[in-house]
């Protein structure tokens, strides 16, 4: 590393020892900006990049709530408002046992440039619980989300910070959480995007990440005179993402043969078909059911989640991968893996899905990988798209939103390929989304001064 970024890198470890996610995030994007940094002297003169990889705020609060059996639950939240370089803080809430405060800033520094690449003026945040909704009932997950946000209120607002959903945080999520907002602000107000399409919400936001991935992807493959036409896809993860990637690869005429939960994985060599994935949305988003009901129900293959052996489902043979699940899902050896199985693109959903090994192994073995900040930029811009509506107080069609998304995700593309060939080298997206993203916020900052 050069040594204003080891600098920089070293700060991190020494103040945040614990943060291993949020070092990981920190390592691979300053490993990019290192290509550039000796070009950039006002960055260095500014310390910019000393500021970036510290939070503007974090908000760490106590969410106390009842269960069903009347007895007091108490859980952690947090709000970690990155940056407002280029926008307001915007970016979604997890509710998953797993998060911490290292998740969280790692998932809101990935959020700061991602959302730069979207070219729509949103700045970056993350926030979400330690509270798992696996098992409870919809009273348990309507008291929480009411308790979380009667703290969260008085941090967000349409012009400050506006969550989405992320892991854990739906339609249903959204609903309660905007729900309590409104009644305790007494104001209408667009401060929470993915919203239902009856009070606020826009059409697509939905489908946009998964959307966004195959947009992208295929955009990546067009260059290489490659399409989904015929090609096997395995794609992990059963939710959000997941669910509408399989939709668009299969309008695009590719086949995917694999869904996961963190439980297990099924193969369905026949394909997931849409009535299979209507099947799917129903399981998980209605039924809340595990993807192991796919097997029993249309007679395939269902493998059980050993968490210390590779990921099976890595070791598939076909033509492209999507993770959709979850950060660190692709390992070394998962890596070699799809390497072996000659695995052409993998298109990252879920964010920060590859480990720094595995990325490595898939780059030098020349697989094309579109890294997350770019291809799953695609629902944080429909969420972008979502508070133009509301500023409006408009609603775009179905097929005016998607265009829209289309022309955003071939723009990225675009934005990460010229500063692949101009900075690093030519097919280096990783680079390329980095250097791309960092730009436009670095300009930012400097232009606002010390702040
Ligand atoms: P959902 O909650 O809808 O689905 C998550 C899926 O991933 C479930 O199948 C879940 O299985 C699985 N999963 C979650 N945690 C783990 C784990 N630790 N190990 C194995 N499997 C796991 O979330 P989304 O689809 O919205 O999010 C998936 C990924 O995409 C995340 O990385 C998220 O940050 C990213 N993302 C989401 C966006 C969005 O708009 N929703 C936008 C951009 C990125 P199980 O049911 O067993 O937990
Ligand atoms: O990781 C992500 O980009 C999201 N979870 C979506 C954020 C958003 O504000 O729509």
């Amino acid at each position: 590393m050069h040594s204003q970024t080891e600098q920089v890198y070293q700060q991190v470890l020494s103040r945040d020892p614990n943060e291993r996610e949020f070092q990981q995030a920190v390592y691979t994007f300053l490993l990019s900006i290192d290509k550039i940094i000796d070009e950039l002297p006002e960055v260095t003169y500014h310390r910019v990049l000393e500021r970036m990889v510290e939070p503007e705020r974090v908000v760490m609060f106590r969410v106390p709530w009842m269960d069903d059996e009347g007895k007091c639950q108490v859980n952690r939240g947090f709000r970690v408002q990155m940056s407002s370089a280029i926008g307001p803080y915007k970016g979604g809430l997890r509710l998953h046992p797993s998060v911490n405060l290292s998740i969280m800033k790692f998932l809101a520094f990935e959020q700061v440039f991602k959302n730069s690449l979207t070219g729509l003026p949103m700045g970056g945040g993350k926030g979400g619980s330690d509270f798992n909704p696996k098992g409870k009932s919809d009273n348990e997950v309507m008291r929480f989300c009411q308790s979380f946000m009667t703290e969260l209120c008085r941090h967000i607002g349409p012009d400050t910070d506006v969550p989405a959903g992320d892991i854990g945080v739906g339609a249903r999520e959204i609903g309660y959480l905007y729900g309590q907002y409104k009644r305790i602000k007494n104001e209408f107000a667009g401060v929470l995007t993915g919203k239902g399409i009856e009070y606020g919400g826009s059409f697509i936001r939905p489908e946009a990440t998964g959307y966004g991935l195959v947009y992208l992807s295929e955009a990546i493959l067009r260059d290489k005179k490659m399409d989904f036409n015929g090609a096997t896809c395995l794609v992990s993860g059963s939710g959000n993402v997941a669910q509408f990637t399989v939709e668009k690869i299969n309008a695009l005429g590719g086949k995917v043969i694999t869904l996961s939960d963190s439980s297990g994985m099924i193969i369905d060599e026949a394909g997931i078909d849409s009535e299979k994935l209507s099947f799917v949305k129903t399981l998980k988003n209605v039924k809340r059911g595990r993807i192991k009901e796919y097997a029993e129900k249309y007679g395939v293959p269902y493998i059980e989640r050993n968490n210390s052996e590779p990921n099976p489902l890595w070791n598939i043979k076909a033509d492209y991968a999507f993770p959709c699940a979850t950060q660190n899902e692709i390992l070394k050896e998962d890596a070699l893996n799809l390497v072996k199985n000659g695995i052409k693109l993998v298109g990252e959903g879920a964010n920060m899905p590859c480990s720094i090994e595995s990325e490595e192994i898939l780059t030098s073995s020349g697989v094309l990988l579109a890294p997350a900040k770019a291809a799953n930029a695609g629902g944080v811009a429909v969420s972008g798209l979502e508070m133009s509506q509301n500023s409006q107080r408009l609603r775009w069609t179905p097929e005016k939103v998607d265009q829209e998304l289309k022309g955003i995700m071939n723009n990225i593309y675009k934005n990460i390929s010229e500063a692949a060939e101009t900075y690093s080298k030519k097919d280096n997206f990783i680079d390329g989304a980095n250097i791309a993203g960092f730009m436009k916020v670095s300009r930012a900052m400097i232009a606002q001064g010390y702040v």
